[in-house]
């Protein structure tokens, strides 16, 4: 499922730079200076229906932040507040009247000077929303889905700066996934150059040994908001959670390894590289995660409320 094929509808808006324009207007000429080098950042973020009926965009505050941050870090300076780009998601959805769905800011630099400095382009904003079903599909949440360790590397920590959503830092993710799936598998787990487990292609990953749920720490992947909010889901049901590095052979002999992202929520993993995982389908630990998850997301967890946006 594309985006394309999935946001195509008459009528709907995408935020530019100020506005909503017609879908067919969100146009950009062909020599914008991220789509050559790839300097553009963007955020992933999901609105669910609520158990109540109302719609309510999950941990929005701390997404915008994050894009902020990953802009600041490529030296790219967002020309709005983050309150004003925290509205305008809430105008997209309202305008698409999208009640459930996903959201992608980005922030790119606009055409002008050609070559690697981008000079005084225009930084840019735009906002598109669509609806987005289960990214790794419907029955991988269920039965879980089928890894490979990726022939390709994270980059190293000096080379991708993992605290931000930079575009050009995807063509690494997107050589893994693509080798997964040619190769039949549904995702990649890419190693660092050390040869530790860094994450999935677009997710951060955990594993469950002895009932103890165990994350690569924080300096070599993507500070994922879903890991965050399953580590602390994990921790108020008492679970233990330690975030130490993880070898390869490890994810082999777990009695349990899952994804989290926004887009992939808590996605199951049911074999990697051929070895089948545990009893080789969803684990209780990660179904129990999977579904606090969705309590919080649809409004049901009150403790956590602080984390929704209604809009
Ligand atoms: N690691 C990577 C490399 C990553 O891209 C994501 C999000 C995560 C971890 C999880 O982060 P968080 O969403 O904050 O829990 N990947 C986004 C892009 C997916 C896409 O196909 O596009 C996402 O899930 O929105």
């Amino acid at each position: 499922m594309t985006a394309k094929s999935t946001t195509q509808v008459q009528g709907e808006k995408i935020w530019m730079d100020g506005r909503l324009v017609p879908w067919d207007d969100a146009t950009v000429h062909v020599l914008t200076h991220t789509l050559h080098y790839g300097l553009g950042v963007f955020e992933g973020i999901r609105c669910y229906r609520s158990a109540d009926g109302r719609s309510a965009i999950f941990r929005l505050t701390e997404h915008v932040r994050r894009l902020f941050e990953s802009a600041h870090i490529n030296l790219m300076r967002v020309p709005f507040e983050p309150e004003r780009i925290e509205a305008a998601i809430c105008e997209t959805l309202r305008a698409n009247q999208l009640a459930e769905g996903y959201i992608r800011p980005l922030v790119f630099i606009g055409h002008g000077a050609m070559g690697l400095n981008p000079g005084d382009n225009p930084v840019r904003v735009a906002i598109a929303v669509w609806p987005w079903g289960k990214y790794l599909g419907d029955d991988g949440m269920e039965r879980g889905i089928r890894a490979k360790v990726s022939t390709f590397a994270r980059h190293h920590v000096n080379a991708k700066m993992t605290k931000g959503k930079t575009c050009g830092d995807y063509v690494n993710s997107i050589l893994a996934k693509r080798e997964a799936l040619l190769d039949g598998y549904d995702e990649a787990i890419l190693l660092d150059t050390q040869g530790l487990v860094a994450e999935a292609s677009g997710e951060n990953l955990f594993t469950v040994r002895d009932g103890v749920l165990r994350t690569p720490p924080l300096p070599g992947v993507l500070g994922g908001i879903t890991r965050d909010a399953v580590i602390e889901l994990a921790r108020d049901k008492g679970i233990r959670v330690v975030e130490a590095a993880i070898t390869r052979d490890e994810l082999y002999i777990a009695d349990e390894v899952f994804l989290t992202g926004t887009a992939a929520e808590v996605t199951p993993i049911r074999e990697v590289d051929r070895r089948q995982i545990g009893a080789g389908s969803r684990g209780p630990i990660t179904k129990a995660l999977q579904s606090a998850f969705f309590d919080v997301v649809t409004g049901r967890d009150r403790k956590r409320e602080r984390w929704l946006t209604y809009l």
